[in-house]
């Protein structure tokens, strides 16, 4: 087996985004658009030679074709091991696990989330540090720049290895190993939650639906929720996980979690549940809900915090609390309440790897179905799950009565997201513009009945390496803590989305029972009339609204 130089010319488009580059399956199987994004990494990563490479992906379309090429660079560039789950299959927060313990150099997680799957559809891929998270911005723009002037990449000609089998496998130099993808992350959840608590919980009437929507989590939840736990046979829905993931989007917010949705409500011919919960396309996202009733993800941030000490795994404290900007304030409440520090980052998981390395928080979120903790570098489905099921084992209450006590003692964050999706550039471009243009018209004046105090562009310093992040969304800021901001999203492949994120404080409980889109109503046609979001993008109305 020899190694090959193969000749190669630069693709402009291989900017990293939020979490990976992310393109249609299309784009990534032409000639030379893996092999050189993955050489990129490799001339930007620093010196590897004979360390652990961790490898792994959702199970998309592509997944396979991807591993074979990647493993061969790897072995022609001079890992000396390669860890990859079985099948080709690691959940992003299994793959950030297998590379914290096993003390590998880092990982390549093939994924393109919560988006479709297919032939037509996408992929992705993203690299992970040796903490087991996101690479953070510095490396991300060093892959970019070197993906700019690439002019070769390496390979090694050798056949496909047998990627479903567990075992060992020499390739050249390297040596390849087929992990179970399940083992290490089941132990991991089994050392943090009390699993005979809620072993008795689901064995003394206690329901629950989980809806792995065709994914990747199909594999873990059903191991251990149903395995393990003692949930019955049927507990997870949509559980084989398919390479097009059933047709679907498997993005677990109100729209595009029905299924569990109508379960949850009692639309469907069983009783609903007194718990349910779905995860994305690669597991790092979840979302929760009870009998009849949503938990806000910004809540669910908040709540966790607050009944932490319900988990054997948190029961020595909590450092501290990050959440990105855009999610609510909910959990700063808790903290404030605690004597913890909170802080507010850019959207993206690959800021909190930092603030968690340094020991200043343990548990992060994102309003976007994103909750993790520092037991991962990256946010955890079905940590939050099973969160959720300790929460509920030692609480001995019902979801809804958590939440609402909650907001009785903390106040509620009304909340919500507005996604227009698959909007022309230019005029998303505009929208944020036509924001930005009125910084210093609009503090002072009066909208929807509250007074804005300061408008601007998010930026952050990260406080552990200084490190500064520009224009991560424009805000508008209200004298009450209300707010109303703007996001174009870095993780579509084509066109834009603009995200529209509204929150609005209550204090009072006699008005905590309203639905979140008429507490928000005068907030979203404000929102509307200073960006001109309908009438610059022609939409009358979002795509998704969680
Ligand atoms: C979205 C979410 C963000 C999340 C990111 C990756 O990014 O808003 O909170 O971290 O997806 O999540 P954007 O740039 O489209 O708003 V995942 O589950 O796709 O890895
Ligand atoms: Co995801």
């Amino acid at each position: 087996m020899s190694a090959s130089v193969v000749a190669t010319r630069p693709f402009e488009d291989q900017k990293p985004g939020t979490s990976g580059l992310r393109k249609k399956v299309k784009v990534f199987q032409q000639a030379n658009y893996l092999e050189n994004f993955v050489q990129a990494v490799f001339d930007s990563i620093g010196d590897f030679a004979g360390q652990t490479l961790v490898l792994g992906g959702d199970g998309r379309f592509y997944n396979r074709q991807a591993i074979q090429i990647i493993l061969k660079m790897a072995a022609a560039n001079g890992f000396g091991r390669v860890l990859v789950g079985q099948g080709g299959i690691l959940s992003t927060p299994a793959a950030s696990h297998i590379i914290r313990k096993h003390k590998a150099f880092g990982g390549l997680i093939l994924s393109a989330s919560h988006n479709p799957a297919g032939p037509d559809e996408d992929f992705g891929i993203k690299y992970n540090i040796g903490n087991g998270g996101p690479a953070p911005e510095g490396v991300t723009d060093a892959i970019f720049a070197r993906t700019k002037d690439i002019g070769e990449y390496r390979i090694l000609a050798a056949d496909d290895i047998s990627l479903d089998d567990i075992g060992e496998t020499q390739l050249g130099d390297m040596r390849v190993e087929v992990v179970d993808a399940v083992a290490d992350y089941a132990d991991l959840m089994r050392s943090l939650f009390d699993f005979d608590a809620i072993r008795a919980l689901l064995a003394g009437g206690f329901t629950m639906a989980f809806d792995a929507m065709h994914a990747v989590t199909g594999p873990y939840a059903t191991a251990i929720l149903e395995d393990d736990l003692g949930a019955p046979k049927g507990t997870v829905m949509n559980g084989v996980s398919k390479e097009d993931f059933g047709g679907g989007h498997p993005d677990p917010n109100l729209t595009y979690a029905h299924e569990l949705v109508d379960v949850m409500y009692g639309k469907t011919s069983r009783p609903a549940p007194d718990f349910g919960a779905a995860s994305d396309g690669d597991g790092d996202r979840n979302m929760v809900l009870g009998n009849g009733f949503f938990v806000t993800p910004s809540d669910s941030l908040a709540i966790i915090a607050a009944n932490a000490d319900c988990a054997p795994g948190y029961q020595g404290g909590i450092a501290g609390i990050a959440r990105s900007m855009p999610t609510s304030a909910a959990a700063d409440r808790v903290a404030e309440a605690m004597g913890l520090e909170c802080f507010e980052t850019p959207t993206g998981w690959k800021f909190f790897g930092n603030l968690m390395d340094a020991g200043k928080v343990t548990l992060c979120g994102e309003e976007s179905f994103g909750t993790g903790s520092s037991h991962v570098r990256e946010k955890d489905g079905l940590w939050a799950v099973l969160f959720w099921l300790n929460i509920l084992a030692v609480r001995k209450d019902s979801v809804a009565n958590i939440v609402t006590e909650h907001w009785r003692k903390f106040g509620r964050n009304y909340y919500s997201r507005h996604d227009y999706e698959g909007v022309d550039s230019a005029a998303a471009g505009q929208v944020l513009q036509t924001v930005r243009d009125q910084f210093t018209t609009l503090p002072g004046q009066r909208l929807a009945g509250r007074l804005v105090s300061a408008c601007d562009d998010f930026s952050y310093a990260d406080p552990v390496d200084g490190s500064v992040s520009s224009n991560q969304g424009v805000r508008v800021l209200f004298e009450d803590g209300s707010r109303i901001i703007f996001r174009l999203s870095g993780t579509g492949t084509s066109g834009a989305t603009i995200r529209l994120y509204l929150e609005s404080y209550e204090a009072d409980v006699c008005k905590h029972d309203m639905d979140a889109q008429d507490a928000l109503a005068e907030m979203i046609t404000a929102a509307n009339e200073i960006s001109k979001l309908q009438a610059l993008s022609g939409r009358d109305r979002p795509t998704v609204i969680t």
